[in-house]
């Protein structure tokens, strides 16, 4: 569940301070809302804004000054979206804005634009700013959030003593404004109190319930990349006490020793982004991709480079995905998975074996293996794998060498041998699949899919995601 500040509507005397010190104190989006303000009356706000800062704003007027100050986020209220055809929303997601809007009404929500990248609902509770602004959901209200893309975000009346209530409602954040601005002198303090709820309360959320969880995280990046050469130097030792210090608990189920983790279902994601990189676009431009289209899994598969050569892009790919919440896997470089803190490792099958990874990167760490036979399933699950990467379905140009195609047959006859051996580690079909397969593959017993060319070849990421995501279900 993330966490959004709107400013007060009125220009405050300070407030330019006070907005610099809660992106300081890890405010990842503000939403920058003053109806009655000027073009230039904003612009002097703006530029009182940490240019380091001004990344992580969303305007709701004024759009036109987004370019002079590199600001990504464009908001349009409830009258405004109104007046926006798709193919203005097309053009904005496709020049890299984050695109939010608002309504009133949960039903709204489902006639939605899916180009929205989020949406503001409210008032959830009875306003702290506007009396008589009461709340428009029952106490016991819950977001049925299968019915539209987009995150939704709690509005109105929230403070730390009914974030937890949003949280159970289903949203994805919310946001604050008048438990902020009462009293701006304590703004900043405020603001710490409900982070710190909001972090509490997100670390007790099943993690397999935080894979819908709304991008923008923190974008302070969890080592300083000062440290990174620093972290592949120092010997193994060192580097596991530096993991097992800086990482939070991943996998709840995993019980070290278990050979089949009988939870690990519940913390593998279902869809698998595996980032490649084409004639026109890099790794980290196939990642940004996939998390815009709402990815929050990624495989970072750098395929025919040397380690120093990867982590530089591990780097890069672990700062984005934290802005998303999406957890990062390495594929291949166990040294990289440990510097950057990655969230797994994936391991091919002539790469380093699992028991051994295990006892580089800790106990923490999610790792999966690829296979493409029964002997391999066997195999992985025998080393302690975390989930199984199997495959190829089809084709692909994405991977070299590829192993014999499996096909729809070949997956059922293995998740029929796994089902009658009673083995339940999550297997994840990968190669030449696009949403279209979905339905199949999960009918013959596949817990998700790994997928590359289909989302980056997409002419509409965002509702091939949409697509998948319905197809998981
Ligand atoms: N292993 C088998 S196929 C494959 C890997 C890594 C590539 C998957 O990419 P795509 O584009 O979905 O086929
Ligand atoms: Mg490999």
């Amino acid at each position: 569940m993330e966490l959004i500040v709107i400013t007060h509507p009125e220009i405050l005397s300070e407030e330019a301070g006070i907005v610099n010190r809660l992106f300081a104190h890890g405010l990842a989006r503000l939403h920058v809302r003053k109806p009655k303000a000027t073009e230039t009356e904003l612009r002097i706000w703006l530029e009182q804004i940490d240019p380091q800062f001004r990344g992580r704003i969303a305007l709701h007027q004024h759009h036109e000054l987004a370019h002079e100050f590199g600001i990504t986020g464009l908001h349009f209220t409830e009258k405004n979206r109104l007046t926006q055809s798709e193919e203005t929303l097309e053009i904005l997601k496709s020049d890299g804005f984050t695109i939010s809007t608002s309504t009133h009404d949960p039903e709204e929500l489902e006639r939605l634009s899916h180009r929205f990248d989020y949406a503001f609902l409210g008032p959830v509770f009875d306003s702290i700013s506007k009396a008589g602004y009461s709340a428009k959901v029952p106490p016991d209200f819950r977001l049925q959030k299968h019915n539209y893309p987009n995150q939704v975000i709690a509005l109105g009346g929230i403070d730390a003593e009914n974030l937890k209530s949003a949280l159970e409602m289903g949203f994805d954040g919310a946001a604050v404004l008048g438990s902020i601005w009462q009293n701006p002198d304590n703004a900043v303090a405020q603001f710490e109190n409900l982070k710190s709820l909001q972090l509490s309360l997100k670390s007790s959320q099943h993690p397999s319930s935080q894979q819908s969880s709304f991008q923008q995280s923190s974008c302070i990046p969890r080592l300083k990349p000062g440290a990174i050469d620093f972290a592949l130097e120092i010997d193994v030792f060192e580097q596991k006490q530096i993991g097992s210090k800086a990482k939070a608990v991943h996998c709840p189920g995993f019980q070290p020793g278990d050979p089949e983790k009988k939870d690990a279902a519940d913390f593998i994601d279902k869809l698998h982004f595996i980032s490649n990189e084409t004639g026109t676009m890099s790794h980290i431009d196939s990642i940004r991709l996939a998390l815009e289209a709402g990815c929050r899994w990624i495989q970072l598969r750098v395929k025919n480079r040397p380690e120093e050569e990867v982590l530089p892009i591990a780097w890069e790919a672990t700062q984005l995905c934290d802005r998303y919440e999406a957890k990062l896997i390495i594929n291949d470089f166990p040294r990289v998975a440990l510097a950057v803190e990655a969230h797994g490792l994936h391991l091919g099958l002539t790469d380093m074996p699992i028991p051994e990874a295990r006892a580089f990167v800790g106990e923490k760490m999610v790792i999966g293996g690829t296979a493409n036979t029964w002997d391999d399933i066997v195999r992985r699950i025998g080393e302690g794998a975390d989930y199984i990467g199997l495959g190829p379905f089809r084709f692909t140009n994405t991977k070299q060498n590829l192993s014999p195609i499996l096909g729809i047959g070949g997956y059922s006859a293995l998740m029929h041998q796994m089902r009658q051996a009673g083995h339940s580690t999550p297997i994840i079909a990968i190669g030449g699949i696009t949403s279209d397969d979905i339905r199949g593959l999960r009918e013959a017993g596949l817990y998700g899919v790994a997928m590359s060319g289909a989302l980056i070849a997409a002419a509409d990421p965002q509702k091939t995601f949409y697509q998948i995501q319905q197809a998981l279900c």
